[in-house]
């Protein structure tokens, strides 16, 4: 179900459980300000999701509340982690679905990396 993109931050939410270690994940990358790790349900032969470690809800929140620390270290970690599985080249997409009219579902925010294979376009 599609969720708001203004909060309030539920720490329930799934996200947040595998933050804390509650809940498994195939993890890719870690570091002080971001997660990242396999979409459960992989759309592209690469899927992964990338997290920053503060509660925000969504891409709204996140950018409207995060520290220069924390957005300049979760964005390095996005490129890190695309660098890292050897997209660079080849190229890759990023998305983040905010709130109910964007289509988000899990409400921490999270950027989609998709790659692997030719994408396509995809503009709504
Ligand atoms: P969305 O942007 O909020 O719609 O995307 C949520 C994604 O989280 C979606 O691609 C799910 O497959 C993915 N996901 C996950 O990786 N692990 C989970 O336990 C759950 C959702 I629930």
């Amino acid at each position: 179900m599609a969720v708001s993109g203004i909060g309030p931050y539920d720490p329930q939410n799934i996200f947040a459980r595998i933050l804390r270690g509650e809940l498994p994940c195939k993890k890719v990358y870690e570091d002080a300000y971001a997660l990242a790790f396999h979409d459960i349900a992989p759309k592209a032969p690469v899927h992964v999701l990338v997290i920053p470690k503060g509660a925000y809800v969504s891409f709204a929140d996140f950018s409207a509340k995060a520290s220069e620390a924390e957005i300049a270290g979760f964005i390095r970690a996005v490129g890190m982690v695309a660098r890292d599985l050897g997209l660079d080249a080849p190229g890759y997409r990023l998305v983040s679905n905010t709130g109910a009219e964007g289509g988000q579902e899990v409400p921490h925010f999270h950027v989609h990396l998709f790659g692997g294979r030719a994408l396509g376009s995809m503009l709504p």
